[in-house]
């Protein structure tokens, strides 16, 4: 018997596991992370050293419980479209299907944003022929609102290729803005009911400052870099990321899913390894942050471990900067 999950320690350790999307289905806590592979890939700014092949979903029953490996969900072999590095996924549920999305590099290299679906949360998950038209970069995020619409949120710099998209085509040689200028901001699509392809072409979401002003790129404790999550709280949409370069979770709110976002603060100062990549849920009574580190490998940035903490909120709706190793 596995031993009993504990707050901010690895939730499983027999196998690396990073970017955790959590969710609440049919009474469980499922997370979705990446599966980091132990080998010795060249680490550079385009993250080939995040060369992974496959996913697993983790469970938990609730968070005293041990975290159930359901095993191996969905391999690259099995997706036509996709070469290589299967990054952060996400996973949603509609029309009696759960569909987990993921981003992967296709046979040009170019990265895409692709569905796979299951009868279970669980998997295994069956992937769609090809990838959904119209998407690119990493690390998809779906909210499904109350009112039935879902969108996916997108997009990261650097190896996730945002800077290369910013005329709407792939331009292999584009640069990010001058520092100077507003910062590159995530993208949102709103999905068709059938959760396989995109209603309308991503739009860009502007995230400002309380002022209004939009935040720069030379902004880089509060700057969009990767790794959105969507939640809604109290009828507010709470937008969280990475900030890559300076390692937090910040967030910014807005009454509206496409934006804009007003910034408000860190959730998550940094962690060990250079990436920091999250989500959050309420299960039951309490809110859960989940995140990764790399404690696990002794710090190797792309051997990573899963973990959760409880998350607070402030009475005007703030949440409380989370240390990870403030126990
Ligand atoms: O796991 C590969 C990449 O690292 C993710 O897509 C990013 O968010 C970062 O965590």
């Amino acid at each position: 018997m596995a031993n009993p999950a504990k707050r901010n320690e690895p939730l499983v350790t027999h196998i690396y596991t990073a970017d955790p999307s959590a969710h609440v289905f049919e009474g469980k806590l499922y997370i979705y992370p990446s599966h980091d592979l132990d080998h010795d890939k060249v680490s550079n700014d385009n993250g080939d050293q995040y060369d992974m092949e496959d996913y697993h979903v983790l469970s938990m029953e609730d968070e005293n419980a041990p975290c159930i490996d359901h095993g191996e969900a969905l391999h690259l072999r099995d997706i036509p479209w996709a070469k290589q590095q299967l990054w952060a996924p996400d996973a949603a549920y509609k029309n009696n299907t759960y569909y987990l999305f993921f981003p992967a590099r296709d046979h040009d290299g170019i990265f895409r944003i692709g569905v796979a679906t299951s009868p279970s949360p669980a998997g295994p998950f069956t992937p769609q022929p090809n990838y959904i038209p119209g998407s690119f970069s990493i690390d998809p995020a779906v909210l499904v609102d109350d009112d039935g619409k879902s969108y996916v949120y997108f997009g990261g710099l650097w190896g996730g290729q945002l800077e290369k998209w910013q005329t709407g085509t792939f331009q292999p040689d584009a640069e990010g803005p001058a520092a100077d200028e507003p910062a590159l901001g995530p993208r949102v699509a709103e999905l068709n009911d059938d959760m396989l392809s995109f209603k309308e072409s991503p739009q860009e979401i502007s995230i400002v400052d309380e002022d209004g002003k939009p935040i720069l790129a030379g902004d880089e404790d509060r700057r969009y870099f990767e790794g959105p999550w969507v939640h809604k709280y109290n009828g507010l949409y709470y937008l969280s990321y990475s900030t890559g370069t300076t390692h937090r979770i910040v967030y910014a709110v807005s009454d509206n899913p496409k934006g804009p976002y007003v910034f408000k603060g860190t959730i998550l100062t940094p962690v060990v390894g250079w990436t920091t990549h999250h989500s959050i849920v309420q299960f039951k009574d309490k809110w859960y942050l989940f995140y990764h580190d790399s404690s696990l490998s002794g710090g190797a940035d792309n051997k990573r471990c899963v973990k959760f903490t409880e998350l607070h909120y402030n009475d005007d709706g703030t949440i409380r900067t989370i240390d990870p190793y403030d126990n």
